[in-house]
């Protein structure tokens, strides 16, 4: 039976993933940051055959641990600080966890690993933020990163560092460019899951109103599920590499108004939405496309899940969600 290490398991991606291996017969263990994280009680809930461990991927000498005490097979780097808005704040606390903690990671591996550097596969989330202005459409592995960002530059950081290990040493380490992908489980401060959110209150008159920024940002939005289905196909390849996982389709913020209030019954929405100047960013990302040509023809990877699927599953299950909590 293999063996998995995943950090970020607290998060979406970490939940799918560990759901996914666990599924697959794995041993799965997830690091768990902080002395009483408020998040354990989920992951025992939803995904109770991970066993977790506590570490902090800034801490290398608790990533140690973690691979002394699992001995993974694969390790999954899903750990980061995953709010674009907010790494402008905490810039350099970004840079710390989304950035320098990769080469904490590697550098685990290689020192674990020691003579015998093929027996760990390393996966590192990289991601779409990292193209930013964009320099190609669609965009690709090969095209130019114009990060805009300290999220974005971090995750170049990070990129640049797992092609590196496997240059320098010849690990197995992958990097998955990643576009945007939801869920049910998707954390409330990112756009969609927002917006599915107060679509879901405003139908059940919970509110009224809704603030956001940019509407007219475009985003290649997939689904959370398939997406780390593309990660566990990068680390049984043969060789590491990188890899574009995106639907190749893009919609606007409007376009997700519009699918969201319209599986309510809800047509006209501008009444409802509110724009907020504290919700643009310093520089945007106005543009992202991804080309999932390599992933489909390579790792035989699809995405299953349309855009307007994506948004009915992601407003059912907030209706539900919110209407027991109403009731309660
Ligand atoms: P998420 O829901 O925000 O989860 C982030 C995870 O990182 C959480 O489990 C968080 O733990 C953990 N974490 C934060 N700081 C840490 C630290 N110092 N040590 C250990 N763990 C730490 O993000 P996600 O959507 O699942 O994304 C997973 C990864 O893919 C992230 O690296 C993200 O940047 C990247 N990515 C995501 C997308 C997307 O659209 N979802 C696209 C491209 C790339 P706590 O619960 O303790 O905070
Ligand atoms: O949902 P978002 O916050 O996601 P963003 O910035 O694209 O980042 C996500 O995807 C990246 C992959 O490309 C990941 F690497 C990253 O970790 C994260 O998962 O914002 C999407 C768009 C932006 O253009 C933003 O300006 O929505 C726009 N937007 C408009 N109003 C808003 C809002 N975003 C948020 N979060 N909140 C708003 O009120």
């Amino acid at each position: 039976m293999p063996t998995a290490l995943i950090t970020g398991i607290t998060g979406q991606d970490g939940l799918y993933l560990a759901e996914l291996l666990l599924g697959k017969g794995y041993d799965v263990y997830g690091l768990i940051r902080g002395q009483n994280n408020p998040k354990r009680a989920l992951v025992e809930k939803e995904v109770p055959g991970v066993k977790l461990l506590t570490g902090d991927i800034t801490d290398l000498s608790s990533v140690m641990r973690a691979l002394n005490v699992s001995q993974p097979d694969e390790v999954y780097n899903l750990g980061a600080i995953s709010f674009v808005a907010y790494s402008w704040e905490n810039a350099h606390l970004t840079t710390q966890v989304t950035g320098n903690a990769v080469l904490n990671m590697l550098e685990a591996i290689r020192l674990y690993a020691g003579t015998d550097i093929g027996k760990v596969r390393f996966y590192q989330a990289s991601s779409s933020e990292m193209f930013g202005k964009v320099q190609d459409v669609p965009q690709r592995e090969s095209t130019l990163l114009w990060p805009r960002s300290p999220y974005g530059v971090a995750k170049v950081y990070g990129h640049y560092m797992t092609i590196n290990y496997r240059e320098s040493y010849g690990m197995h380490a992958s990097s998955g460019i990643l576009f945007n992908h939801e869920s049910p489980r998707r954390g409330p401060e990112f756009v969609t899951r927002k917006v599915t959110q107060a679509v879901a209150r405003i139908s059940l008159g919970l509110q009224d109103q809704i603030s956001l920024g940019n509407l007219d940002a475009k985003r290649d939005w997939g689904f959370a599920g398939d997406y780390v289905d593309a990660m566990w196909r990068m680390t049984q390849a043969p060789e590491g590499d990188d890899y574009v996982v995106a639907t190749g389709e893009t919609h606007s913020i409007r376009e997700l108004l519009d699918l969201s209030f319209a599986r309510v019954g809800i047509e006209d929405w501008d009444k409802h939405v509110y724009i907020d100047p504290q919700f643009f960013r310093p520089a945007e990302v106005d543009l992202l496309i991804g080309d999932p040509a390599k992933a489909k023809e390579k790792l035989g990877w699809e995405p299953t899940v349309t855009f307007p699927e994506l948004v009915n599953m992601m407003v059912d299950s907030d209706v539900a969600q919110q209407s027991a909590q109403a009731g309660a």
